[in-house]
């Protein structure tokens, strides 16, 4: 079997990739590990920067995210009780971000890939990647408890943090970059009316919370906790009143609901220094890793997509491989502004030291300031919304 460019992974990266290339009428085949259910239900990001709707509009592929995505205008920073509403449009002109789940993307990117005869292989596992140095790479991957071969001109590893891609760059051919914070994300899908119509991002001394959302009925939240957790530590009744007190500002009353799912993730960044060898090319997680306080990870993704599709599509069109060569560093410039961003917003509302330590000083400082000062509003409001070029 051959496909021109072979794919692993149908989560964000992957499906925008064939989608993009498709359109662009190059071959390309998905190859998936987990079923298409389970895919399509895992619940992650929901935070969509306005080139990702802008490209998924592109795609054709946004007709449901535009009837039932929430479109922001701006979002409410809190410190210790205290309130702050940025508002990204009058700082932006105009910019702005739609909230709509990553599962609702993937749901809808996998139905356009089936409308339009991309074939992706569910239950697929990329097993080893062969021969990426030369013009004839191929992946052995397992299905059906039978061992395959897909043979291409391009290997496009769009398999995520834990997948295989990265394993297969030549040991020593880039520089690892990687830090874990001391905390986790708790994050929560809750059966309830949002609390506010906006996201609120808030320190608190016990911790960082996020109110999020996803329709009039259903709200997200996320809880800062440590690394050591368990979600068998944090039950219901202790979810809520973490919550109540962490978003505590006077006035405000936090809905309550049936928690529909519960996940905990490590929070960190990580990057490699080169996102391709030779026919192999890595996008989306299975290059880098942001903290998810900027809510970013998906939108760096679906970035990084944009540039890989210009270059193979520059490629087949008119054997042009300038765009190929450049690939890494087109993407970089954004990656490491995104990972200033989600770690410039990841210190200011994470509880890192003690009440009255240098830390705490600072943050309480960074906040008094952003108070005070349209030009810091502006900086954070930019890069929230995503920097339409870089
Ligand atoms: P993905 O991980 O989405 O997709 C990779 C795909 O490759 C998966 O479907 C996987 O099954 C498949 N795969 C892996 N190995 C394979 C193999 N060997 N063979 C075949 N297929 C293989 N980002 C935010 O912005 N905000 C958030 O709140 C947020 N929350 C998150 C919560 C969790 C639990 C996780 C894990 C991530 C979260 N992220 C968040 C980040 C997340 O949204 C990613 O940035 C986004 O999924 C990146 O998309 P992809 O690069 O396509 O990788
Ligand atoms: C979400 O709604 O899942 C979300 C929003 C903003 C973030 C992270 C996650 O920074």
């Amino acid at each position: 079997m051959k496909t021109s460019v072979a794919i692993i992974g149908a989560g964000p990266a992957g499906l925008s990739l064939a989608l993009l290339l498709h359109q662009a009428g190059i071959p390309c085949l998905i190859l998936e590990r987990h079923s298409r259910a389970y895919v399509e239900s895992r619940v992650r990001a929901g935070l969509l920067e306005q080139n990702t709707v802008d490209l998924f509009t592109e795609l054709g592929v946004a007709g449901r995210l535009r009837r039932e995505g929430l479109e922001h205008f701006g979002v409410i920073l809190s410190f210790e009780g205290e309130r702050l509403r940025i508002p990204f449009d009058e700082l932006t002109g105009g910019r702005h971000i739609t909230i709509y789940g990553q599962q609702e993307v993937v749901k809808d990117l996998v139905a356009a890939c089936l409308e339009r005869q991309i074939e992706i292989r569910f239950e697929a596992k990329a097993w080893e990647l062969h021969r990426i140095e030369t013009e004839a790479p191929y992946i052995q991957y397992i299905q059906d408890g039978t061992r395959k071969s897909l043979a291409c001109d391009f290997i496009a590893a769009c398999d995520g943090f834990h997948g295989i891609g990265r394993k297969f760059l030549p040991p020593g051919s880039y520089i690892d970059y990687q830090t874990s914070y001391p905390f986790s994300w708790l994050g929560i899908l809750a059966e309830t009316a949002p609390s506010s119509e906006e996201l609120i991002y808030t320190f608190h001394e016990e911790g960082f919370a996020l109110h999020s959302l996803r329709s009039d009925a259903i709200s997200r939240f996320y809880l800062q906790v440590d690394n050591t957790e368990k979600l068998e530590d944090w039950d219901d009744s202790r979810i809520w009143e973490s919550l109540e007190k962490r978003l505590f500002t006077p006035g405000f009353k936090l809905q309550t609901g049936r928690i529909l799912e519960k996940s905990i993730t490590p929070v960190r960044s990580y990057m490699t220094g080169t996102m391709q060898s030779g026919r192999l090319f890595l996008a989306g997680d299975a290059a880098h890793i942001v903290p998810p306080t900027g809510g970013k990870g998906l939108n760096l993704a679906v970035a990084d997509i944009r540039w890989l599709a210009k270059a193979m599509i520059a490629f087949y069109k008119s054997g042009d491989e300038q765009k190929l060569r450049s690939y890494s560093q087109d993407c970089l410039r954004r990656i490491w502004r995104v990972q200033d961003f989600s770690h410039f917003m990841t210190q200011l509302f994470h509880r890192i030291g003690e009440r009255e330590s240098l830390e705490y000083r600072l943050q309480r400082s960074k906040f008094d300031y952003l108070k005070i000062s349209r030009a810091y509003q502006t900086s954070l409001a930019e890069n929230y919304v995503g920097l339409k070029e870089i």
